[in-house]
């Protein structure tokens, strides 16, 4: 298996588990870029927003709702805060597993870099 969120989903690299359930895990970003940086995946290996196919959209809903619960947990819905999926190349997608960037606890700019 050469993902590395998929070994992570494995417990074969180490992260934080911040919240999971059958088909999401959360856990923190490796290179935060705010107070509050977290990442919701699918457990099930699936590269991006892009490649996404009618057997997906449930566990899209599900990260989505997970990307909700954490951001509420960490009491960000107050002051707002920025989810972000980057795709391929051009969107800066750096690990081609989707994943849902939650960040938080500063003002974000736009547009982004
Ligand atoms: P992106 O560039 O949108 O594909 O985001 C990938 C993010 O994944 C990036 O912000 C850094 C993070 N990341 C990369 N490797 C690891 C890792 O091994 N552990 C954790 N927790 N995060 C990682």
């Amino acid at each position: 298996m050469d993902c590395i969120f998929c070994q992570i989903v494995a417990g074969e690299l180490p992260a934080e588990r911040l919240y999971e359930d059958d088909d999401t895990l959360a856990f923190p970003d490796l290179r935060p870029r705010a107070p509050h940086h977290l990442l919701v995946i699918p457990k099930r290996h699936v590269d991006s927003l892009a490649s996404t196919n009618d057997d997906d959209w449930a566990v899209v809903a599900a990260c989505l709702h997970t990307v909700q619960r954490v951001a509420r947990d960490r009491g960000l819905d107050t002051a707002g805060y920025r989810v972000v999926s980057n795709i391929g190349s051009d969107g800066g997608q750096t690990v081609n597993h989707l994943h849902w960037h939650v960040l938080g606890g500063r003002l974000m700019t736009w547009p982004p870099g």
